[in-house]
């Protein structure tokens, strides 16, 4: 005979052994934060390789120390693999939460998935994980972050506006498999194919690093001679196709458009000497908003599936006025 899951918590109350059994129930509900003073959290970093993961890092290790909470910081150095690890090592420290940037959308789920067990709360931060496998409010709080779709959306919207018959696109992905790359290439993409008349003459993975991104703008424009924009879903692979352009003698912002989205102060001023045409933000400082919504959960609030970040948008208009204030 099979027990419908009610009836066999019905039958084992009766016999007065609900404790155990429903943390049997509670084991598919998120883990409980106590309302606390401090806490002891945990920041497991994807890398530090570039200005934008650095000023994240800052912004989260400020703000504990501004509220006083104990912060565990791990860097997995670009390996996935290795923010796993990180992860169960904050685990068996016993932190009250975890903050997780997944470097990689499908790779992170044990990680995820180990601190549900283990009765510790994730927010994820910055990237996402793989919907299909793991899911906010059941697997992991919330995921506070900006909408990548929307940036790469933006870009297109803007190269649209002000191609100037400048058509033939490359484009520097991010990281394989992070959700930025994913979604950057979704949102840019997708909008450009309606707008008609561009062709995306290659797309390759530059990693959201400098100098891979300088090494696949020159391959890519050594094979497509004819390509006048290049769109980087980051400012570091930007920046790399910058100087892999003056390397071939064209004028990055005359030759050929560069489009970027991240917003740090290097690619802001590059708007303002004329070699970017655009950046889209992606805000990196996530302190304050991160320890907000940990107070909010604590405090027994429903956290929304995504906590949205926004994003400014500079191009020629505002850059200058505006790169003080740039990370
Ligand atoms: C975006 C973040 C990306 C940045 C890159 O939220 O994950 O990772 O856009 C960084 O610069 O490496």
């Amino acid at each position: 005979m099979s027990l419908t899951r009610r009836t066999f918590l019905m039958t084992v109350s009766a016999l007065g052994v609900l404790g155990s059994v429903s943390s049997v129930a509670m084991a598919a509900d998120l883990p409980p934060l106590a309302k606390k003073d401090t806490y002891k959290v945990g920041f497991a970093q994807t890398e530090s390789n570039n200005p934008w993961r650095i000023a994240q890092t800052e912004s989260m290790k400020a703000e504990a120390a501004k509220l006083g909470y104990q912060f565990v910081y791990t860097d997995a150095a670009g390996s996935a693999a290795k923010q796993v690890a990180d992860v169960n090592s904050m685990i068996a420290q016993g932190v009250d939460l975890i903050f997780l940037a997944p470097r990689e959308e499908k790779p992170l789920i044990p990680a995820v998935l180990a601190a549900k067990k283990a009765g510790i709360p994730v927010i994820l931060l910055d990237r996402s994980v793989d919907p299909k496998l793991a899911v906010a409010g059941k697997d992991y709080v919330t995921f506070i972050g900006s909408d990548f779709v929307e940036e790469g959306k933006r870009v297109a919207e803007w190269l649209v506006k002000n191609a100037n018959g400048k058509t033939k696109i490359i484009e520097l992905e991010g990281t394989t498999g992070s959700s930025p790359a994913n979604d950057r290439k979704k949102g840019f993409d997708e909008a450009i194919k309606a707008a008609g008349g561009f062709e995306i003459v290659a797309s390759q993975s530059g990693d959201f690093a400098r100098d891979k991104g300088r090494q696949v703008a020159e391959a890519l424009l050594q094979a497509h001679p004819d390509a006048n924009v290049i769109y980087a879903h980051n400012d570091e692979m930007a920046l790399g196709a910058i100087a892999a352009l003056e390397a071939a003698g064209k004028k990055p912002g005359t030759d050929v458009l560069v489009l970027s989205i991240d917003g740090g102060k290097e690619a802001v001023q590059a708007i303002v000497d004329g070699k970017i045409g655009a950046v889209v933000e992606c805000n990196p400082r996530f302190g304050p908003i991160a320890y907000e919504t940990l107070k909010r959960y604590a405090g027994g609030d429903k956290i929304e599936a995504w906590v949205k970040n926004k994003d400014k948008f500079y191009d020629t208009s505002n850059a200058a006025a505006e790169v003080s204030g740039a990370y």
